[in-house]
C-alpha cells in the first residue's frame, strides 16, 4: 500500500507536465472553433508560399513519398490539458522548408486551415525537427476531429499553434496575428512559460 501512495503523487507531480497542466490520461478532448469539414486526401494539398525561393504544392501523394518523421511525446492545450506519450507520423516542417529555401527575411510563418482558422508562429520554432504535418496518431488515420486528413504538429507549444485541416504555410517578414491570438491568446505559447495570453 506504501508503494502505490508513493506512486499516485508521483504522477500528480510529474517532471514533464508544465506549469498549470493536467495529465488527461488516455482521453483526447477535442476543441474546435469551427465547423469540422470533411476534406478528400485526393483533393487536399499542402502550400508553402511567401517569402521563399520556390513556393510549393504537395498533393496528398507527393507528401507521402516525402521522407517521413514521427513524433512521440507529450501535447499541451492551453485549456489545461496536457496528454502524454502521443505518436504522430508524417513529414518534418524542415522537409517542407527545405524545398523551397526560405529567403533570408523570413522570420515567421501563419499556418491557414481550409476553415481559415490561423495561427501564427516564428520561423525557427517550426525548424529544427520541432514542427510536423501528420496524418496519423497510433498508427491510424488522424481523426477528422483531431485535424484529418492533416494538421500542424507544435507540440513544444500550445497546441493551438498546431493548425487543424493545415494546408498552407505562409512565410513573413513580421509577426502576424492568428484566430486565436487576436483573440488576446500569445504570440508564442511557451507552456513552460505558461505563455497563455499577451502579456504572460
Ligand atoms: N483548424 C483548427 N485548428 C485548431 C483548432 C481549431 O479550432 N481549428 N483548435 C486549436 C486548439 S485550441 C487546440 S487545443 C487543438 C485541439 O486539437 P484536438 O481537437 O485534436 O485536441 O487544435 C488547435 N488547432
Ligand atoms: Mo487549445
Amino acid at each position: 500500500m506504501a508503494t502505490r501512495g508513493f506512486l499516485g503523487r508521483r504522477r500528480e507531480v510529474r517532471e514533464d507536465l508544465p506549469p498549470g497542466q493536467y495529465d488527461t490520461g488516455d482521453s483526447w478532448p477535442v476543441l474546435t472553433a469551427e465547423v469540422t469539414p470533411n476534406l478528400d486526401p485526393e483533393r487536399w494539398t499542402m502550400t508553402v508560399d511567401g517569402l521563399v525561393e520556390r513556393p510549393q504544392t504537395w498533393s496528398w501523394a507527393e507528401m507521402h513519398a516525402l521522407p517521413p518523421s514521427e513524433y512521440s511525446g507529450p501535447i499541451h492545450c492551453v485549456t489545461t490539458w496536457s496528454k502524454f506519450d502521443t505518436r504522430f507520423a508524417g513529414v518534418s516542417v524542415d522537409v517542407l522548408l527545405d524545398a523551397v529555401s526560405p529567403r533570408p527575411e523570413a522570420t515567421h510563418v501563419l499556418a491557414t486551415s481550409t476553415t481559415g482558422y490561423t495561427t501564427n508562429l516564428p520561423l525557427e520554432h517550426v525548424r529544427g525537427g520541432q514542427a510536423w504535418v501528420v496524418w496519423s496518431f497510433d498508427g491510424q488515420p488522424l481523426a477528422r476531429d483531431h485535424g484529418g486528413p492533416a494538421r500542424l504538429l507544435v507540440p513544444h507549444l500550445y497546441f493551438w499553434k498546431s493548425a487543424k485541416w493545415v494546408t498552407r504555410l505562409t512565410l513573413l517578414d513580421h509577426d502576424q496575428r492568428g484566430f486565436w491570438e487576436r483573440n488576446g491568446y500569445h504570440d508564442l505559447g511557451d507552456p513552460w512559460r505558461e505563455q497563455r495570453y499577451h502579456g504572460d
